[in-house]
Formats: structure tokens, C-alpha cells, sequence
């Protein structure tokens, strides 16, 4: 598997940065995120590094479509998939991305605005 030494999501799927695992399959993780944007905002990671979606699109398309139905299934969990909720996933740094292992960001738990950034 795809690893960087470097990445600090890789260090938490090595488990040597904790985490509150909120869901978890054979590729891929979910937690919280440290600096929460709303009541619920939780990170789903494939646990090989790829920089983003995108490279996880290019090199793996069912990795990219277990992503989207972990957003799901952690909404789920969390019991905001009826209420709603927001995915977002940064690519680079004009979209915004700081952490370059791919994410897709779960919010919930507060009126979302429709301004889109
Ligand atoms: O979002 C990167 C996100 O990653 C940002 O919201 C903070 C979060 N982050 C960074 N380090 C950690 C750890 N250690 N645990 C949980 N969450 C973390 P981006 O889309 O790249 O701007």
C-alpha cells in the first residue's frame, strides 16, 4: 500500500497520530476533524496516500466510489442523513486543499449556507 512517511493522515492510519476512528473498512478510514467546521465534521480517507480525489479518481475508481459511500454511512451513523449534510473534497492549493492525502470532508448539524466558498 501507498504510504508517505511524511503524511500526517498516513500517520494516523499507522496509528502513530491518534484519532476518534468513527468508521473504518478494510481501505478506507473516518474521524473527526481537529479544527471542526460544524457540529458534525468528519475526514474519510483511503488509507493509501493519494494526493486527492482526483488520484484516487485516475488510479482507482471503485476506491473513489467506497469514499463517497463512506460519506454516506458515517451520515448515517452520526444520524444526519436525513437532516443533510455537506461532502466537500479540496483539490490543490487553489481549492483550497492543505492536507495533500485525499479527503472528502463530512459536515453537518447546522443550517449550511449556499455559498459555495
Ligand atoms: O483540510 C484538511 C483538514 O485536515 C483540516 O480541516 C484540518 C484537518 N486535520 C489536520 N490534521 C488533522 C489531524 N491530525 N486529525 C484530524 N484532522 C486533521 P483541507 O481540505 O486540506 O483544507
Amino acid at each position: 500500500m501507498t504510504s508517505d512517511a511524511d503524511c500526517v493522515f498516513c500517520r494516523i492510519v499507522a496509528g502513530e497520530i491518534p484519532a476518534e476512528v468513527v468508521r473504518e473498512t478494510e481501505r478506507t478510514l473516518a474521524f473527526p476533524d481537529v479544527t471542526p467546521q460544524a457540529p458534525v465534521h468528519v475526514l474519510v480517507i483511503p488509507k493509501e496516500h493519494r494526493a486527492d480525489l482526483d488520484a484516487v479518481v485516475a488510479a482507482d475508481p471503485e476506491l473513489a466510489g467506497e469514499l463517497l459511500r463512506e460519506c454516506a454511512a458515517v451520515a448515517d451513523e452520526l444520524g444526519v442523513r436525513e437532516s443533510g449534510y455537506r461532502v466537500v473534497t479540496n483539490i490543490g492549493a487553489e481549492g483550497g486543499q492543505g492536507v495533500f492525502h485525499c479527503h472528502l470532508h463530512v459536515l453537518a448539524g447546522r443550517q449550511m449556507s449556499d455559498a459555495l466558498g
